[in-house]
């Protein structure tokens, strides 16, 4: 048998998420979320592929469309549930929503809506890796969108120059918004961009989990031996539409279904039992755990109270940063 436990947590993890996605979904549609939502049904394998291959004192930054890394990299799936409602108890007490779910006790250092603002943070969170001369690493995801962002390049070069244990993941799901790559981007190849730079840089199927937590692993290793950064293009699909408000119609038919084909869950299930790691009827019943586990979420969650308005500014600045010890000797 092949490694087991991780390929039974791998597809756990993503039926996790999809069920998450799709309880957002219904709740939204219902009336019962505010604010808005970028689902990213479709992209599973690369969110737990890439978590799964850090430990959990490693560092991790996503985008507005985080749900998915942020509940690989281990948040809780009540206190992200709780934030999109806006309740007290939620990962970031109702002040990150949907696109801002952080929990630094699980290094995740934020999604983001601000497109390739996840990039500046992690090189950051990776400098103070080697200044404290720890093994952590830090994984920055953003969208293929992001490649033409400054803030990637000056951290891809800063990482380099530094020899940073850093991991860029573009999760390539071919838009950014409703605009396709070779309308943003100078060269079909964003590989060679990473190059450029000096690190190594693959492309892998963003769709096949295994390959996505391998490609991982090695640029952990690399990274943990103090040999730099790297960088992987993860090739993947989001099926809705760029938002909760986007239906996504604007996109062709026959490449939806072609991507809809190519599920990461349903393909790695088959991988699971192909391979004698478990029988249909096991994952399935993983399956109805995972959607359980959702619906117990969005009850508590609605249920949850909201902050006072008092609490509003709370949990703004860190307490070290007004404390007047902080600022002794700090010169302007
Ligand atoms: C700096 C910045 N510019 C523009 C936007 C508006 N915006 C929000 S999402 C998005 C597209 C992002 O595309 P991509 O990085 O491919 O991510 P995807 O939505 O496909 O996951 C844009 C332009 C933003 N949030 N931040
Ligand atoms: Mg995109």
């Amino acid at each position: 048998m092949e490694n087991g436990s991780l390929w039974m947590e791998l597809f756990r993890l993503m039926v996790r998420v999809r069920h998450f996605e799709q309880t957002a979904f219904e709740l939204y549609t219902a009336g019962k979320l505010p604010g808005f939502l970028h689902l990213s049904i479709g992209q599973e394998a690369t969110s737990v592929g890439a978590c799964a291959a850090l430990r959990p004192d490693d560092y991790m930054a996503s985008t507005h469309r985080g749900h998915g890394d942020t509940i690989a990299k281990g948040v809780s799936v009540q206190a992200a549930m709780t934030e999109l409602f806006g309740g007290a108890s939620g990962a970031c007490h109702a002040k990150g929503g949907s696109m801002h779910i952080a929990d630094f006790s699980r290094g995740i250092l934020g999604a983001n809506g601000i497109i390739a603002a996840g990039v500046p943070i992690t090189v950051g969170a990776a400098l103070s890796i080697k200044q404290r001369r720890t093994d952590q690493v830090a994984l920055c995801f953003f969208g293929d969108g992001a490649t033409g962002c400054g803030p990637l390049h000056e951290g891809m070069n800063m990482a380099m120059l530094w020899k940073l244990p850093m991991i860029f993941v573009r999760q390539n799901n071919h838009y950014a918004e409703s605009t396709p790559r070779h309308e943003y981007q100078g060269i079909p190849d964003v590989v060679r961009w990473a190059e450029g730079y000096g690190m190594p840089a693959v492309k892998v199927d963003g769709n096949d989990v295994l390959a996505v937590y391998e490609a991982v692993s090695r640029a952990a290793v690399r990274a943990r031996r103090g040999e730099g950064p790297s960088f992987i293009d993860s090739e993947t699909y989001r099926w809705y539409g760029h938002n909760i408000g986007d239906p996504g119609t604007w996109r062709p038919k026959e490449e939806v279904e072609t991507w809809k084909a190519r599920d990461p869950i349903a393909r790695f299930r088959r991988v699971i039992i192909e391979h004698n790691v478990a029988a249909g009827a096991d994952l399935d019943a993983v399956d109805a755990e995972e959607a359980q586990r959702m619906k117990q979420a969005a009850v508590q969650a609605e249920n949850e109270p909201k902050p006072p308005v008092a609490a509003a500014l709370e949990d703004l600045y860190s307490d070290p940063v007004l404390g007047a010890q902080a600022i002794q000797g700090v010169r302007c």
